[in-house]
């Protein structure tokens, strides 16, 4: 096992992977910005690096800073968290050239399913179903050629893109020249790969996304889904497990297609598949998350694991060394809602002083968080204060619960998101379980909040 891992991340994460470290008795190393130096992953850590000013790109996404914070504090592994570093492959490869396990797939693995059209191919060599789609576009005239064989609506994807970034829709023939260039121009500046390829467009789909977790010896779970539609201009808002939508032989099926998938082609850590289901209930391949998600707690509050400390024993060489069959079962149901530091109105995020802070508690509450009362937001990063988490038996259960729950959450001082929160527990539609990736922007342009 490792002795002493850094964490090359902040706030809830960053404290997330330290507990994980604690339970397993692994030494802590936090790397901090000049913002971040009263942080609760500094306070506690076992040691703390300063690794630059407020900026990302000089401090959190700064390499050569991390890496020399790893080799002066004799980390033997560095936890990347999600967002930052965590899906660079060329950070992966360079820790592995230091002598330092990066906590997550192989550089490899990260490329072969980093990258959507490699993704594709390899997801329909194993059966996981997909949409039609085309293969990289070479010109206007050859996208026009692949839209009218898969059929308008089609949408244009940079392959290098991810979370919708790079997506342009295209309804009919006369949109296509226009759409290619300004696809085809955002992927060449804004990501590494220039390739940008077409798929079928289905409209107001679900979002839903599979977990598993493999080990490096061939053993692999697969963990159950979660359902993700509920999101704002690609950001997920709440997230539950299972999914409303999921029936226990498709969850079976797509079980095994995707656990033959992974271990074929050598995938290690943990991993997420993405999907989108269309009104009949169909489900097709979007693209892998390589790293741990924001939402992978819905999964472990109904599996009762710590995926965390799972990925670092995995990592580390450990075998899972029992069938998830065996090893675990679903239990009850889980709902995430993020709470975030924002304009009610305007969704602008709303950093600063937060003057009070009370989380809730009590049967089936959990809140993963980085701030305290007294805590300043910075400016410098995403929003989100805190993941409140809950688990019940049934999701009518649940929904109760978590309505409690964020009752009882008290935030002083800043603007948050926690009435958003109550209006989409009292929404039909919600309630039904019957959402899709529309249903925010429905509530919102519907009527204004009740008083
Ligand atoms: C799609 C789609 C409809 N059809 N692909 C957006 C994020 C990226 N992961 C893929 N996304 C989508 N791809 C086809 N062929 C609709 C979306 C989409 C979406 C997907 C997941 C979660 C939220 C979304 C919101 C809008 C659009």
């Amino acid at each position: 096992m490792f002795k002493k891992i850094l964490i090359a991340n902040r706030g809830e994460i960053a404290l997330r992977i330290l507990r994980a470290c604690r339970e397993l008795g692994i030494k802590t190393v936090a790397v901090h910005s000049d913002v971040d130096a009263r942080a609760l992953h500094v306070r506690f850590a076992d040691e703390a690096v300063c690794i630059g000013p407020a900026a990302s790109a000089k401090s959190y996404l700064h390499i050569p800073a991390i890496i020399s914070a790893a080799e002066i504090t004799a980390a033997d592994a560095i936890h990347p968290g999600y967002g930052f570093l965590s899906e660079n492959a060329e950070f992966a490869r360079l820790c592995g050239k230091c002598g330092i396990t990066f906590i997550g797939p192989s550089p490899e693995a990260m490329r072969a399913w980093g990258d959507k059209v490699t993704a594709r191919t390899n997801a329909a060599r194993f059966g996981i179903p997909l949409l039609a789609g085309s293969p990289v576009l070479e010109d206007a005239a050859h996208a026009l050629r692949e839209a009218n064989r898969i059929g308008f609506p089609v949408i244009l994807k940079a392959s290098g893109g991810g979370g919708g970034r790079g997506m342009r829709i295209v309804r009919s023939p006369n949109e296509i020249d226009g759409a290619f260039a300004s696809a085809k121009h955002e992927a060449e500046t804004g990501f590494k790969n220039p390739d940008v390829y077409l798929e079928k467009y289905v409209d107001r789909p679900r979002h839903i996304e599979f977990q598993v977790l493999a080990d490096h010896h061939g053993g692999i779970w697969t963990l159950g889904e979660r359902e993700c539609s509920l999101q704002r201009r690609h950001q997920k808002v709440l997230e539950e497990a299972p999914s409303p939508a999921m029936t226990a032989e498709k969850r079976q099926a797509m079980a095994e297609v995707i656990r033959r998938a992974m271990q074929e082609t050598g995938y290690t850590s943990l991993g997420t598949l993405e999907f989108i289901m269309d009104e009949v209930g169909e489900l097709a391949f979007l693209e892998v998350n390589t790293r741990v998600q924001v939402e992978h707690t819905v999964t472990e509050m109904v599996t009762g694991l710590d995926l965390v400390a799972l990925q670092i024993r995995v990592a580390a060489g450990e075998k899972l060394d029992l069938p998830d069959t065996r090893a675990w079962s679903f239990r009850g149901h889980a709902i995430e809602c993020r709470i975030n530091a924002e304009d009610p109105v305007t969704f602008a995020p709303w950093p600063g002083l937060i003057t009070e802070y009370f989380p809730p508690g009590g049967t089936g509450v959990r809140v993963d968080s980085g701030v305290y009362g007294g805590w300043r937001v910075p400016s410098s990063y995403d929003s989100l204060l805190a993941k409140l988490v809950v688990h019940a038996p049934t999701r009518a259960d649940a929904i109760l619960r978590m309505r409690r729950a964020l009752d009882e959450f008290i935030i002083g001082g800043i603007r948050t998101n926690i009435d958003l929160h109550k209006r989409l527990l009292a929404d039909p539609e919600v309630i039904a379980g019957t959402m899709t990736t529309h249903t925010i922007e429905r509530m919102l342009s519907a009527k204004p909040a009740p008083p």
